[in-house]
């Protein structure tokens, strides 16, 4: 948008009053914060009614991403940057005696997801808008976010993150727009005169889902799209409801969208969160449903104009709820209905673990959802006498959706979709052939890959300014709106001037970083260490563990011979681990106490630190990805569906030190092998491995001693304080079969540590390898990742132009 620093000063000043009735210099950054989100909020109003409008009137088919998660970031100078206003905001605030970076640190950071899968929900909806595709967010907007995390002692502690007590600035209540969601009760069926089945319900507990839509603003193209939020209510009441049945009822209702499940990758059958997802879910349908029907489009069009995408199996309920309307409420008949839901809904599929795939009790479904849970059946039943025609009667009794009392949800989705998506090359082909095998000979033509991504705009352009300015500065920046553009840079990779320029800009990264962590953990950092980060959720399979034992090795290395010859390191963690996933805790627990021993360690001259940043989340990811040296992406071959960090850090010119696992193998592809350090076991021989059951994790310890010795600190007192974690971690690694082949990859995973402490000391190679990687980053922006959806997924195109 075009505004001047003189309007936008007047404009500022303006709100100020209107809002508190005060002068700019009596206002508190919080109130500064507010007033400028309001005039935000008002600079985009136009585009978006503008933008629905359009939509409208041209009758454009909509996307719908259903997610549990968006896991957004700070929205302050997102907003600023795509409406093109940054530096002009910045500049008018400087002149009014404001620091931009003081308000931005007022605006709490919404973690209303876990990780990856909402994150990438978050860069999906900045890139469609950018892109220009009619694509909305669905989901639910928790009252809490996922917990805060703190250290007493270098355990976790988990504190509730109230992110909306102060309200939220970026949210409009649609009260107009709210729609009732049943729960429980008796449904029958009973035959009309026409003959035609129809449901009766009886008892049944009304939620009245609020929506709250939040503006998502395109990369100055003037697109406004929207994320729904829904929020359960009470209905009214009618006068003679008993007070404290009221009240009772209240809390169980407004319970839906209270709390976020802290738990990924680990599936807990709760009721709560069952109800959580058939709440978003029948909210979003049936609001789809009110919008589409305002059109006067028959029904049996809707998936010419409807798109909905169920983002991992949390939304899978999308596929019976749009059957409920279709057949009870629009008298579809089934084939016609089926036919149309199929045809509106596709499916993400984000891991392979088995302990993530969703299955609900069928008591629990039933009880809670009668009419749902006979729509599943009926699809269980058809599904079933279709495909015992045409395959083998063990593939259909392995492909339904019911088995052994429990509704699988990821059938239930994989059955009611026309697509089906892994989230990278090897991800897709290992559901394939492996855990989706006999949906793939049942579909082969659903099944396709999308390659996840990220956007450059929050992780290049927002949180590493300095880079930013010197790609422009080299290459110009069509770059910011075709990211393959990138590829320019590799022009540069023998300019000395540009790589000691680059190298500059990390050096400076890196001590603002240290700064940062010397106010708020009183721990000083050298820049001139490398910064070795491994940031995501804790997990046994990305395997923290390989990274400390490795720390520990070279602790110990540096104890027999402090004049040892290596580079000193910087070792950051950032990760949260599942309140009630014990062994991640303890592996916190772990990291933390040998952060202790080494950092205290006088003897060692400073050569080893290690960082664990309490509390890690979007905001904190912005400041240390830019100061990143190594990017560590070690999980066991296999099991990371993706990673999205991996591709954050590489956008931030860090060297990845990987195991070819998810998108790693593809960062490989663009980069070439001489620009990333990879170790480990592959996929297939980790399946070898699963296969002849040949793994004995305990000869690696009887044999190698570096290892015997690095294991044994876990169980003889050398780690302060962490006896039992050390022994739980000690057994699981040597006499419990160490399940992730922590002690398999651990010379390899050394040996590469290695070659990367001597990389790193040729400083122009190290620059070139980093710029090589910044050139090849432009192919994971999201902004490509959502296009291949809306082209081939989708089938929704931008028009917004034409008009
Ligand atoms: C069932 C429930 C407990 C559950 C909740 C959250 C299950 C899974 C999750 C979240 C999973 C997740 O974040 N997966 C990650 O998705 C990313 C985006 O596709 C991938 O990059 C990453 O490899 C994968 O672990």
């Amino acid at each position: 948008m075009d505004l001047s620093k003189r309007k936008f000063k007047d404009d500022y000043k303006k709100m100020m009053t209107e809002v508190y009735s005060m002068d700019i210099s009596e206002a508190e950054p919080t109130e500064q914060f507010f007033v400028l989100g309001n005039l935000v909020r008002t600079y985009s109003s136009k585009n978006w009614s503008h933008t629905n409008q359009v939509y409208v009137e041209n009758k454009q088919k909509q996307t719908y991403y259903f997610s549990m998660e968006f896991l957004l970031g700070r929205m302050l100078k997102s907003n600023l940057l795509n409406l093109g206003i940054l530096n002009t905001v910045r500049d008018g605030l400087y002149d009014l005696g404001i620091d931009l970076e003081t308000i931005v640190q007022m605006e709490p950071d919404p973690g209303l997801g876990n990780g990856g899968l909402g994150r990438l929900a978050a860069c999906f909806i900045d890139s469609m808008a950018t892109s220009e595709i009619p694509g909305h967010g669905n989901g639910i907007r928790f009252k809490y976010g996922l917990f805060k995390q703190k250290f007493v002692n270098g355990y976790q502690v988990e504190l509730p993150e109230n992110w909306l007590q102060n309200g939220n600035v970026w949210e409009t209540r649609k009260m107009h727009a709210a729609v009732t969601v049943r729960l429980y009760g008796k449904v029958w069926l009973e035959k009309t005169a026409s003959g035609v089945l129809e449901p009766h319900y009886e008892g049944a507990q009304k939620v009245l889902a609020v929506p709250y839509d939040t503006a998502v603003i395109g990369y100055k193209n003037d697109v406004v799209n929207t994320l729904r939020l829904w929020s359960a209510e009470v209905p009214a009441q009618d006068e003679s409801t008993d007070y404290w049945s009221f009240i009772h009822q209240r809390n169980q209702i407004e319970s839906i969208s209270e709390v976020l499940y802290p738990d990924d990758s680990n599936y807990e059958g709760r009721l709560l969160r069952l109800k959580q997802e058939y709440f978003f879910v029948s909210a979003g349908v049936q609001s789809i449903i009110r919008h589409y029907k305002k059109m006067r489009v028959p029904m049996l069009h809707l998936a010419e104009k409807v798109a909905i995408h169920i983002n991992d199996t949390h939304p899978a309920l999308s596929v019976p709820e749009l059957m409920r309307i279709l057949l009870d409420e629009e008298k579809m008949d089934w084939e016609h209905a089926w036919n149309v839901t199929v045809n509106v809904m596709s499916y993400t599929n984000h891991t392979i673990m088995s302990e993530a795939l969703e299955k609900w009790p069928i008591d629990m479904i039933s009880t809670l959802l009668p009419r749902i849970y006979q729509i599943i059946c009926e699809i269980d039943r058809r599904f079933t006498m279709k495909m015992s025609t045409l395959f083998d009667p063990s593939i259909v009794e392995r492909t339904r959706i019911i088995e052994c009392g429990h509704v699988k949800m990821a059938h239930l989705a994989i059955i009611g979709s026309h697509s089906i998506n892994g989230v990278a090359q090897l991800h897709t082909t290992i559901l394939k052939e492996k855990v989706l095998h006999d949906f793939y000979l049942i579909y082969p033509s659903k099944f396709n890959n999308k390659t996840n991504g990220i956007t450059q705009r929050r992780w290049l352009m927002l949180a590493n300014e300095p880079l930013c300015n010197l790609i422009n500065r080299k290459i110009g920046n069509d770059w910011e709106t075709t990211p393959t553009e990138l590829k320019m840079l590799k022009a540069f990779r023998d300019d000395e001037k540009t790589l000691i320029e680059l190298a500059k800009i990390k050096h400076q990264n890196k001590e603002r970083f240290a700064k940062h962590i010397q106010k708020t953990m009183g721990l000083v950092l050298n820049p001139d260490a490398i910064f070795d980060v491994q940031i995501k959720r804790l997990h046994a399979y990305k395997r923290q563990l390989l990274n400390l034992l490795h720390i520990l090795s070279l602790y110990f290395q540096l104890k027999d011979h402090p004049e040892a010859d290596l580079h000193p390191r910087v070792f950051i963690f950032g990760a949260k681990a599942a309140p009630s996933y014990t062994y991640a805790k303890q592996i916190i627990k772990l990291i933390n106490s040998v952060a202790d021993l080494i950092n205290q360690d006088t003897t060692i001259k400073e050569k080893l630190k290690i960082v664990f940043v309490e509390n890690y989340g979007v905001s904190l990811a912005e400041k240390i990805i830019p100061a990143a040296d190594i990017s560590e992406q070690i999980s066991l071959a296999s099991k990371e569906a993706s990673g999205t960090s991996n591709m954050k850090l590489m956008l931030n010119g860090a060297i990845t030190l990987a195991t070819l696992d998810g998108a790693n193998v593809e960062i490989r592809d663009r980069v070439g092998s001489n620009n990333i350090i990879i170790f480990g076991l592959r996929e297939e021989e980790v399946y070898q491995y699963y296969h002849d059951g040949s793994y004995h994790s305990k000869s690696y310890y009887d044999r190698n001693p570096v290892l015997r010795r690095v294991l044994n600190a876990l169980i003889d007192g050398t780690i302060p304080d962490a006896e039992a974690e050390g022994r739980s971690v000690f057994d699981s690694l040597v006499y419990y079969g160490d399940e992730y082949f922590v002690l398999r990859d651990f010379d390899a995973y050394s040996a590469a540590q290695k070659q990367i402490d001597q990389l790193y000391r040729d400083t122009l190679k190290w620059q070139r390898m980093a710029l090589i990687n910044i050139a090849g980053a432009g192919t994971f922006s999201s902004d490509y990742t959502v296009q291949q959806y809306a082209s081939q997924i989708w089938d929704v195109f931008s028009r917004i132009r034409d008009i």
